[in-house]
């Protein structure tokens, strides 16, 4: 039977080219995200089987409503990709803005829990399911100025971990994956809407793609029964860590 994969954050970067990557290979998407034109021209822009949710992760009781909306046929959600995430800034702490540090922590630590929270109990009835967790390079190392947002990718794995053994029992997978440097709008953000001291974290080097995590992704969820990715630590080809690349000056 086709797989129904539910994707959050789908409109842009690796969520966005998961969808096309996963539609081409038959699995029925559920796309989710919160800029609901951007649904609507996703739809558009993919063949296959699509249902989009618009909803914010970090709203419980919108997150709650959104998915008790979703049709009988949709219900039966065999994949979730917690993919939504931001960082917003790059200060250090005592600079730090707390408005900010809220939205990093509501978005990738309390919006994935709350999702996975209402997702679970239809995987555990069928005994069956997975979950891939969208952590990063900054769940394994820190950085100057990466304390918030390194913490709450530590605290994707630690929930991860935890609940990879909590659902040993109901054969549900779960599996985390860590990218370094994709160029995505996320430095964007990062740097609030400064594009030049964006487009200067992939300064002198060919960063990753969100499509180089999409193809990491459909490996992950296309292993037999037998085999699960406990996570995939991926870099760009011209990094070695978090802060250690070799850029071609010129
Ligand atoms: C993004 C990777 O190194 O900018 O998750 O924190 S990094």
């Amino acid at each position: 039977m086709t797989k129904i994969v539910l994707i959050t954050g789908a409109t842009s970067g690796i969520g966005k080219a998961t969808a096309l990557l996963l539609a081409k290979n038959g699995y029925r998407l559920i796309l989710t995200g919160r800029r609901k034109e951007r649904l609507e021209e996703l739809k558009k822009e993919i063949s296959g089987e699509i249902c989009t949710l618009c909803f914010d992760v970090t709203k419980s009781v919108e997150v709650e409503n959104a998915l008790k909306s979703l049709p009988s046929e949709w219900k039966n959600i065999d994949v979730l990709i917690n993919n939504a995430g931001k960082a917003i800034g790059i200060d250090e702490l005592a600079s730090g803005d707390i408005t900010e540090w809220g939205k990093m922590i509501d978005t990738n630590i309390k919006g994935l829990l709350y999702v996975t929270r209402l997702i679970l109990p239809g995987m555990k009835e069928r005994k069956s399911g997975h979950i891939i967790n969208l952590s990063s390079i900054a769940g394994k190392e820190t950085y100057p100025g990466g304390s918030i947002y390194c913490a709450t990718k530590h605290a994707v794995n630690a929930i991860s971990d935890s609940m990879r053994v909590e659902l040993l029992p109901y054969s549900i997978k779960v599996s985390t994956i860590s990218p370094g440097a994709v160029e995505t709008e996320f430095s964007v953000v990062r740097f609030r809407g400064d594009r030049k001291k964006a487009d200067n974290v992939y300064r002198g080097l060919t960063p990753l793609y969100a499509k180089d995590i999409a193809e990491c992704i459909y490996f992950i969820i296309s292993r037999p029964e037998n085999v699960t990715i406990a996570d995939i630590k991926v870099l760009a080809g011209a990094q070695a860590s978090a802060r250690d690349f070799y850029r071609k000056e010129k």
